[in-house]
């Protein structure tokens, strides 16, 4: 946890409302509030960690896992979807609380 000025940490201790469709222990997987796609879920960390790159192996399993759960639950495991990162200022990222981008439901 990073404290109030992580919108992400935030979302985890429950002050500010998200669309939660799955957890774990060490995840948080909410609906983005900008959907790009019919499916457009985002899967964070429980811990503060910035930057996708920071993310250690066992976090990175975690996320992997939960997105495979989340497609199956949202129904595009078989017709595939998208998972990304955003990593830096180039890329577009605006929020600095590492999370894995799931999209689907639509031809990309
Ligand atoms: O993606 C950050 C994403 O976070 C972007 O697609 C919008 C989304 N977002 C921003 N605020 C919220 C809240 N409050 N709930 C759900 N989704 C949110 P990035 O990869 O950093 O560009």
């Amino acid at each position: 946890m990073q404290g109030m000025s992580c919108l992400f940490c935030r979302i985890v201790d429950g002050e500010i409302p998200a669309t939660v469709v799955h957890e774990t222990k060490t995840t948080l997987a909410f609906r983005d509030i900008h959907p790009k796609a019919p499916v457009h879920v985002l899967i964070i960390p429980r811990e503060h960690v910035p930057n996708a790159v920071d993310l250690d192996g066992d976090q990175l399993g975690d996320l992997f896992a939960a997105a495979k759960e989340i497609a199956e639950a949202e129904g595009v495991s078989e017709t595939g979807y998208r998972l990304l990162f955003n990593t830096g200022p180039d890329s577009g990222q605006e929020v600095f609380h590492a999370h894995l981008h799931l999209l689907g439901g639509a031809r990309l």
